[in-house]
């Protein structure tokens, strides 16, 4: 395949690949497709099956996935979950070391495809860190997680930690940062949330949760009027603790070391405990443990 570096014209050339894909993808492929898989073949040999049969690589590659993906959120919604929707993703189908976001270049650490995490390296330089740190210090409280039960907000015993947020927008490095986050996941400034800092101190935790809303709170329906449901986080880590206070994901035993700078990036597309995004901070064994959070909706968040 072609390399290419330049992150705009990835996702141009990606977005043409996907469209010239689904438009190929007539029922006769769909049920053969579909056939091939259901017949034990692997995605491999189909490809070939259809190079031979003249396909382009690339676009036999993407209707593949396509229809597969379709059909795996079909049997999904027959069986009670909720739709699959599109999520942020960071232009990685080249596999390439770092991402340009305009203004920094991004280190691609780790990537992981289910759950999808991604890891980031050098995201913030620390001179952002602690500008973060200083602006938000003086603004903290205990903090507070949105309350499904009643679609507002509560001091939870799980997140003992201190936190504040800053409206989108609000100063320029916090404009700065947005965009930079924007062109890495390839999702609108406009769809996240005012940035959330979080300070917690030695024996401090958030305790494993999902990051989406609940479907069956009776508070979500109200919270979701504003921008849909989260489908993304991004935990970028302003220093770096001295024991403990990683990332973990207990469903996959993974647990992401805070390192100032660096990020951890993780999506779901359906507000679904099958996305295996369960989630938590362990507790900071020594030192502090500081860090600021995007969350991601489905659409504009007003
Ligand atoms: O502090 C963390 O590592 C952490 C863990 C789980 C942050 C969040 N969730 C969050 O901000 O949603
Ligand atoms: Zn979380």
């Amino acid at each position: 395949m072609a390399s290419r570096s330049d992150t705009h014209s990835d996702s141009t050339v990606t977005a043409q690949r996907t469209h010239t894909a689904r438009q190929a993808i007539t029922p006769e492929l769909r049920r053969w497709i579909i056939e091939q898989a259901q017949a034990g073949h692997a995605a491999p040999v189909v490809l070939q099956s259809m190079r031979d049969a003249g396909w382009d690589e690339d676009v036999a590659a993407d209707a593949l996935e396509i229809t597969l993906q379709d059909h795996l959120n079909e049997l999904a919604v027959q069986q009670g979950l909720p739709s699959a929707v599109p999520v942020p993703e960071p232009p990685l189908d080249a596999s390439p070391s770092q991402v340009d976001c305009g203004d920094r270049m991004v280190n691609v650490l780790l990537a992981m495809a289910q759950p999808r995490i991604v890891v980031f390296g050098n995201l913030l330089s620390p001179e952002e860190c602690d500008a973060l740190i200083a602006d938000a210090e003086p603004r903290l409280a205990r903090s507070l997680t949105v309350a499904t039960k009643t679609g507002g907000e509560e001091v939870n015993d799980d997140r003992t930690s201190d936190g504040m947020f800053f409206q989108r927008g609000e100063t320029p490095l916090i404009q700065r940062i947005e965009a930079r986050i924007a062109r890495l996941l390839n999702w609108p400034i406009e769809n996240g949330e005012g940035l959330q800092v979080l300070h917690y101190r030695p024996g401090a935790e958030y305790k494993p949760h999902y990051d989406y809303f609940d479907p069956a709170e009776p508070g979500t329906a109200t919270i979701v009027k504003r921008g849909g449901q989260r489908v993304g986080t991004l935990v970028m880590y302003l220093n770096t603790p001295e024991k403990g206070g990683g990332t973990t994901f207990p469903d996959v035993h993974v647990e992401v070391g805070p390192q100032r700078g660096n990020a951890v990036f993780f999506s779901y597309d359906r507000p679904h405990t099958s996305t295996r995004t369960l989630h938590g901070g362990a507790p900071v064994i020594a030192g502090e443990k500081w860090i600021a959070t995007k969350w991601m909706r489905e659409r504009e968040f007003k």
